[in-house]
């Protein structure tokens, strides 16, 4: 019987190829946008309905999209049975908006918050973030896009068409049982690598089918998994052109053919498609997330522009404060400078509006192959390790003593950190109140492997 059920569901992942859903945009209503966490039902395989969480729906959230310089007000009512919090991830934001651990929102109780934009256009997103709690509520489907626009992305000559020529991909994976039905945590090497799916999902669905139109279409891509970095390729091995890191866009398209994101980053990038693009595939490896079956309507934009932004002018960091994150261990004693998130401890000290440098290390070692919890042969603590940092967008100075790749030189907030490499990062803060810096490996995090540091005039 197990084996019919498996074979059947088989059949459904090669053969389902749904339509792309678009997560739609939220509107305001008199002004505020109004987030409700609510649990749902949804059908990852025809038939098998799965409990899951989600934002105004049964899974992920509706983008929320607004421009620099506006006042924004959001209210999130929690009809859940549990706690949660909301994370702005990548927002400039003072820390009682932050919606990290220290703004939990009870069962039943809603949290208003209101800030003003006040940074440029990039795609940003929001997800929940409790103590020790963060990877299973976004596991089950918590995490929506935030799109800020401004002069700049507005006078430029893309796609910006949302869900027509300008299309958000949630990348996710996700691991089904026998019977389809969603597994978390339940095998030992989960715990040293965090939740590895063997499943892709795109926006909500397995392996679903999208009609761009012919010419350039834009994606913002968001790796929206718990501890999956993604190897993004064409099936045809094409060169695409990114545009923007998390924070924002690049100085110019760079041309690539590969896009590697880890948990928590973000890409914006352009894909010209042509009539003979039948059968199109975005992959992970050799894994298809999605199919492409470009439509007859050409395009609106032809061509991109030659420069998206000024670049960020180079400055003298011979002088500057240097703080220095070393991330280590493996399973349950993964760490950040040997601690493990205390709420009761503040780790770092940071003055506002004074630039630093953080120089962030992954010291897991490859120790070769290794006996794992259950007796199963695996890698240990060779874990790359996505650093994250709340309330401000970085610039990468160095990557193991060279220059980033042209790619990396936009604003940051995520950036990926190998076994052994060591990277610089130029950070400033322009809000007080007391913050996380942590892995975005969701697991990871809700072991411990954060810290608070505290902003102050
Ligand atoms: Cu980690």
């Amino acid at each position: 019987m197990k084996v019919i059920i498996f074979l059947f569901i088989c059949v459904i992942r090669v053969t389902l190829g749904e339509v792309l859903p678009i997560p739609p945009l939220l509107e305001r209503e008199e002004g505020v946008f109004h987030l409700k966490v609510v649990e749902g039902k949804h059908e990852f395989f025809q038939g098998i309905e799965e409990e899951t969480l989600g934002y105004n729906g049964d899974i992920l959230g509706p983008t929320l999209r607004v421009r620099k310089g506006d006042e924004v007000e959001i209210h999130v009512k929690n009809t859940l049975e549990d706690e949660t919090t909301v994370h702005w991830h990548g927002l400039r934001v003072i820390s009682a908006m932050d919606g990290g651990p220290h703004q939990v929102i009870p069962p039943g109780a809603t949290w208003k918050v209101r800030f003003p934009i006040e940074q440029g256009a990039a795609t940003l997103w929001y997800h929940p973030h409790l103590l020790h709690r963060t990877g299973p509520q976004v596991y089950r489907g918590l995490a929506g896009l935030l799109i800020i626009e401004d002069e700049r992305s507005e006078a430029l000559k893309l796609p910006r068409d949302y869900g027509v020529d300008d299309i958000p991909l949630i990348i996710q994976d996700r691991r089904f049982n026998s019977k389809g039905r969603l597994e978390y945590l339940t095998r030992p090497e989960d715990i040293i690598d965090g939740m590895l799916g063997d499943t892709g999902v795109v926006n909500g669905v397995l392996a679903p089918t999208f009609s761009p139109r012919l010419g350039v279409t834009r994606f913002r891509i968001l790796n929206g998994a718990n501890a999956r970095t993604f190897y993004l390729r064409f099936s045809d091995n094409r060169t695409f052109y990114q545009i923007a890191t998390d924070g924002g866009f690049l100085e110019k398209p760079v041309g690539r053919r590969e896009l590697i994101l880890s948990p928590g980053e973000r890409a914006e990038i352009i894909v010209n498609f042509t009539s003979s693009d039948k059968d199109l595939q975005l992959r992970d490896g050799d894994y298809t997330l999605l199919t492409f079956m470009p439509g007859r309507e050409p395009g609106e934009v032809e061509k991109l522009p030659k420069e998206l932004v000024k670049g960020a002018e180079s400055i003298d960091t011979s002088k500057l404060k240097r703080r220095y994150f070393v991330m280590q261990g493996t399973g349950r004693s993964v760490n950040i400078n040997g601690k493990q998130m205390d709420m009761r401890r503040i780790d770092e000290y940071v003055k506002l509006g004074e630039t630093e440098v953080w120089v962030v290390t992954n010291s897991s070692h490859h120790m070769g192959m290794g006996m794992m919890m259950g007796g199963q042969m695996g890698m240990m603590g060779n874990i790359p390790h996505p650093f994250h940092i709340h309330n401000t967008q970085f610039r990468i100075l160095s990557r193991n003593g060279l220059p980033p790749s042209r790619w990396e030189r936009g604003d940051k907030d995520t950036v990926l950190v190998s076994p052994g490499e060591s990277i610089e990062l130029l950070v400033e803060f322009r809000h007080v109140g007391l913050y996380m810096y942590h892995c975005h490996i969701l697991e990871h995090e809700d072991m411990g492997m954060m810290g608070q540091f505290n902003v102050s005039r």
